[in-house]
């Protein structure tokens, strides 16, 4: 019997690198149901640690496809033992790890087709992959493709302005060229490739799932802007692979009703719509339910940086990805590596270790830091590739230290400098009605938020990202359902939790950091120069 529209509910999975997850919400978009597996502690025959093999050479990782397929498994019969009612579910979609993938072999569409219901997938689908080890996003033993595809594209700059993203060994295209080097007889076995995201959507579809646009732009492959293959990179990558990869579909697509498999082993209604999976960062976009103009800022071991942008200008830093909630708007990714663990070494050398004095020197020092700037690279950093600490002056002197509470600030406002400089550089522009969504381990710190919002000219709300991706994707599979009537997803999910306010920004904010942003991107770019002779 099919479920009465109030007592649906809608599903998002996340095949994310160290377990899977899946969210339940009802129709006023509540969670009511949450569970996972983790693939090292209940798949322990996998043998994985945190969900991957890293291969001898350090540079190449791996996870065992079958071990995805089983934990599937494990976790529908988790919710079918708890009493989860599947013929309630009105609508499913998911997220995967971006850029892994996954190679079925010849004959597995027929596998799909025909799944027995009285078997686990893991048994019906063991012969059906010709890469048994996936390559995932951590691996990075790609980088004679990564050359090789960009001097096709017509260098760096020319192929992040058709895919979005200059050549990264993670993505999708670079590994596919790498198993067809390496193993060119596997990859002619192959009759599909799919992303982590549409290899999980095969799974409920009965069928190769198409790969949408939002993670699709994760490959080197795709031409963002045009939302087709790019001809010269599939040409530079292997052969045949348009075949191999299928059509490209907008990220609401409702791709079909899960298969009779599902239908009959588990009791989905079998209008159970399966709305396109999509990647990660994607499907946390969506559970954000980041605004045109809004800003998410993830302050953690790393920070990392979502954006929503309208006219985006793809850079060799960064990458730009079609929005995965509309397809009339983009996203931008931007990855820094020095986060959490520089703001604490300040802390630790110049607030004694307390987070409590730090914002005291916060609070002490006024917006702008006198015009001081500070960048403080530990580690090689990736936005840009720069490393060490330089302070400048505020007549562009480089300085060799500041006081503790000059420090503290400048540590904080350089980081914040950055993520605006950097972000403003791929099209991203500040409206009436922004919002800074910070989240994180720092976002916990009002005196840094303060910071955060007088940088960006902006109130900052604060969210929890826990499950962003998973929640995400639920919403978005509600989404799906009514996305062709015209329904735009934030009418979609009106009803979900708002985040909070935390701060706003101090009059005159805008007044003392335009200036600061034009020099810290002319010094940062000078710093950067350097670090490359
Ligand atoms: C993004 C990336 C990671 C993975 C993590 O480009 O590589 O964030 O998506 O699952």
């Amino acid at each position: 019997m099919m479920a009465a529209a109030a007592d649906g509910c809608y599903l998002g999975l996340d095949f994310s690198t160290q377990q899977l997850k899946v969210i339940a919400v009802d129709h006023n978009l509540n969670v009511i149901y949450q569970n996972n597996v983790q693939f090292d502690d209940e798949l322990p025959e996998y043998k994985t640690q945190g969900g991957v093999h890293v291969h001898g050479d350090k540079l190449t990782v791996t996870s065992p496809v079958l071990m995805w397929v089983q934990a599937l498994d494990i976790l529908l019969e988790k919710m079918k033992n708890a009493g989860f009612d599947f013929g309630r579910v009105k609508a499913l979609s998911g997220s995967g790890q971006q850029h892994g993938s996954v190679y079925w072999r010849a004959g597995a569409r027929q596998v799909l087709q025909n799944l027995a219901y009285d078997k686990p997938l893991h048994e019906l689908l063991q012969g059906c992959f010709a890469v048994a080890d996936s390559p995932v996003w951590m691996d990075s033993s790609t980088t004679e493709q990564c050359q090789l595809l960009e001097k096709a594209a017509g260098g760096a700059q020319g192929l992040a302005e058709i895919t979005g993203s200059r050549a990264y060994e993670r993505f999708t295209g670079n590994q596919i060229a790498k198993v067809f080097k390496t193993s060119p007889g596997l990859y002619n076995e192959t009759e599909k490739i799919s992303l982590v995201s549409s290899f999980a959507a095969s799974l409920f579809l009965g069928d190769y799932a198409a790969i949408d646009y939002s993670d699709g732009s994760g490959m080197n492959l795709m031409d963002i802007f045009a939302k087709q293959w790019a001809q010269p990179c599939l040409r530079a990558t292997a052969p045949q692979l348009e075949e191999k990869l299928g059509p490209l579909v907008p990220s609401m697509t409702v791709l079909g009703s899960v298969s009779p498999y599902f239908v009959r082993r588990y009791g989905f209604s079998p209008d159970c719509g399966v709305v396109a999976f999509t990647g990660d960062n994607p499907g946390s976009l969506a559970g954000m339910r980041l605004q045109e103009g809004d800003i998410a800022v993830s302050l953690g071991t790393s920070d990392t940086v979502f954006l929503w942008i309208q006219d985006p200008k793809p850079a060799v830093k960064g990458h730009i990805f079609c929005n995965p909630v509309t397809s009339q708007a983009f996203m931008a990714l931007l990855c820094f590596k020095n986060g959490s663990l520089t703001r604490e070494r300040i802390r630790n050398e110049c607030a004694e270790g307390s987070w409590e004095e730090f914002s005291k020197a916060l609070r002490a020092v006024p917006m702008g830091n006198e015009g001081n700037i500070g960048m403080y690279f530990d580690a090689m950093e990736i936005t840009p590739a720069a490393v060490g600490v330089h302070r400048f002056d505020k007549d562009d002197n480089k300085v060799e230290g500041f006081p503790k509470e000059r420090e503290i600030r400048a540590v904080i406002e350089g980081q914040f400098l950055a993520k605006r400089v950097h972000a403003e550089q791929l099209g991203y522009k500040i409206i009436p009605g922004t919002r800074v969504l910070a989240t994180g381990g720092a976002s916990s710190n009002t005196d840094i938020l303060q910071v955060l919002a007088d940088v960006f000219n902006a109130p900052v709300f604060t969210i929890d990202t826990a499950n962003s991706a998973c929640l995400g994707c639920a919403y978005r599979a509600r989404h799906g359902l009514i996305a062709d009537q015209g329904v735009r997803f934030s009418e979609a999910v009106r009803d979900a939790p708002e985040p909070r306010l935390a701060v706003t920004p101090m009059p005159g904010a805008e007044q003392v950091f335009v200036p600061l942003l034009k020099r810290y991107a002319e010094l940062e770019e000078k710093v950067f120069l350097e670090s490359k002779q």
